[in-house]
């Protein structure tokens, strides 16, 4: 027992609105119940002030957690392209005006052009709560800024990004394929080996 719940009931709510986050993160953790905060909590929207990912998703975790007892877990994340000194990074879902999905690649297509490297990395952190502690595990994945967007799954910026040793952009992978190697996908493997030793 952990806190007033049990982790048994493999109950875990996340601190995100990004419904494509949740999927992903209920197929890497396909043996907990995951649920979204909008369940417990009406315009569940905290400020992003922190200045790193960790910081971003701490604060978001912490305001999930002033609710509701449950573990809780919070993803921040994003991408950071070398050559643009890691732009967007924190500010990925906010990089336009916009904010679209849409306005966000193209701003990063207008700010690459005419740079030779276009290396870039998605950054995942992740933080879990449970009871009074705190797990924060980071994930990354490595690849390239293509110059037209292709393929139409996935989110945010997939449709540029082409990780090391594959010829298709995220948006191009069925989601399975993504989840196999994210950003996010290694962060959760670093969470799942806490919560099974939690999970007593
Ligand atoms: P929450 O804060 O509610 O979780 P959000 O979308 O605002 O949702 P972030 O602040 O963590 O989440 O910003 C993440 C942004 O980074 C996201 O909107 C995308 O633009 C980008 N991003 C993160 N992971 C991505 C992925 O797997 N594929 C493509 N883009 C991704």
């Amino acid at each position: 027992m952990i806190g007033k719940i049990p982790l048994k009931n493999r109950m875990i709510v996340v601190a995100t609105n990004n419904e494509h986050k949740l999927r992903e993160i209920r197929e890497i953790l396909e043996r907990f119940e995951i649920l979204p905060a909008k369940e417990f909590v009406e315009d569940f929207n905290p400020e992003e002030i922190g200045n790193s990912f960790c910081e971003n998703a701490l604060i978001k975790a912490k305001e999930l957690k002033k609710y509701i007892e449950y573990p809780i877990l919070a993803d921040d994340s994003g991408l950071e392209v070398f050559s643009l000194g890691g732009e967007p990074g924190i500010y990925s879902s906010r990089y336009s005006i916009e904010g679209t999905d849409q306005a966000n690649v193209e701003k990063l297509l207008n700010r690459l052009k005419g740079k030779k490297d276009k290396s870039a990395r998605f950054v995942c952190c992740m933080t879990l709560i449970v009871g009074e502690r705190v797990i924060k595990r980071e994930g990354y994945v490595y690849g390239r800024i293509i110059d037209q967007p292709r393929g139409e799954n996935g989110f945010g910026y997939d449709p540029v990004f082409i990780p090391d040793g594959f010829k298709v952009t995220f948006a191009e992978m069925i989601p399975l394929e993504k989840n196999k190697l994210s950003h996010r996908r290694k962060a959760l493997e670093k969470i799942r080996i806490e919560l099974e030793a939690l999970d007593v």
